[in-house]
């Protein structure tokens, strides 16, 4: 039988960990974590360790690695078609991957400024016009797809795809540095996402290692 490992980086900070790890949950796809400790003496050689490029996530399916959050999901709805992780209308799965293309490589000033702490709520922070930019063009993009391909489920796409995996730790952020004021469908789809299971189990985690005891 395969066997799939993952190693990622702290639940309380590595948004990009949080997204295969979720897919992967959502997915029922049984797997082994390993976590690597980051910010730490030792990170540096245990990341180069786990994966090739010294950055987590990186998936490990019976010895061979994928790193990169995107190929790592993309690898998981190749071998597990029947999972759906990309919708299977042509036009819906094509504006999915836009989605997941535009938040792996863009939205650098909310990263930047509000980095993932899942764990806390209410942060104080600031919101300068160029963090506002990326809130609103992400409330758009979430309520256009809800509207436009939701109506089969409360996901951007109807039903559980890489898409919402992929905006995971923008959800825990408008948590932690708000709640953000967000239009009716963006909230909504932000308060069912951060409800889901397995955020909860990441979320109770984050907590853990924050009380020092993860
Ligand atoms: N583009 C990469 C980004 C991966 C990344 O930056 N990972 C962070 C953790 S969230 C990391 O490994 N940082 C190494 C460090 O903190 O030294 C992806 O999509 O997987």
């Amino acid at each position: 039988m395969s066997e799939f490992v993952l190693f990622i980086g702290d639940k309380n900070l590595s948004s990009w960990s949080l997204r295969p790890w979720l897919a992967m949950k959502m997915a029922g796809v049984s797997f082994r974590e390993v976590m690597v400790r980051l910010d730490r003496p030792t990170s540096a050689k245990a990341l180069a360790e786990a994966s090739p490029s010294g950055l987590v996530p990186c998936l490990v399916h019976d010895g061979f690695p994928i790193w990169e959050s995107l190929a790592i999901l993309e690898f998981l709805a190749e071998i597990f078609p029947e999972k759906s992780l990309w919708p299977a209308d042509k036009r819906a799965r094509a504006r999915a991957r836009s989605l997941a293309a535009e938040m792996h490589s863009g939205f650098a000033e909310l990263r930047r400024l509000w980095p993932m702490n899942f764990s806390r709520t209410g942060m104080r922070h600031l919101c300068p016009p160029a963090v506002k930019r990326d809130i609103d063009r992400i409330a758009d993009l979430w309520t256009a797809s809800r509207a436009e391909f939701g109506a089969g489920g409360p996901f951007l796409f109807g039903s559980f795809s890489i898409a919402d995996a992929m905006f995971a730790p923008v959800v825990s952020r408008f948590m932690t540095y708000g709640p953000v004021e967000l239009p009716a469908p963006a909230a909504e789809y932000r308060d069912m996402m951060f409800a889901l299971e397995p955020m909860k189990e990441w979320g109770a985690a984050a907590a853990e290692e924050v009380a020092g005891r993860g």
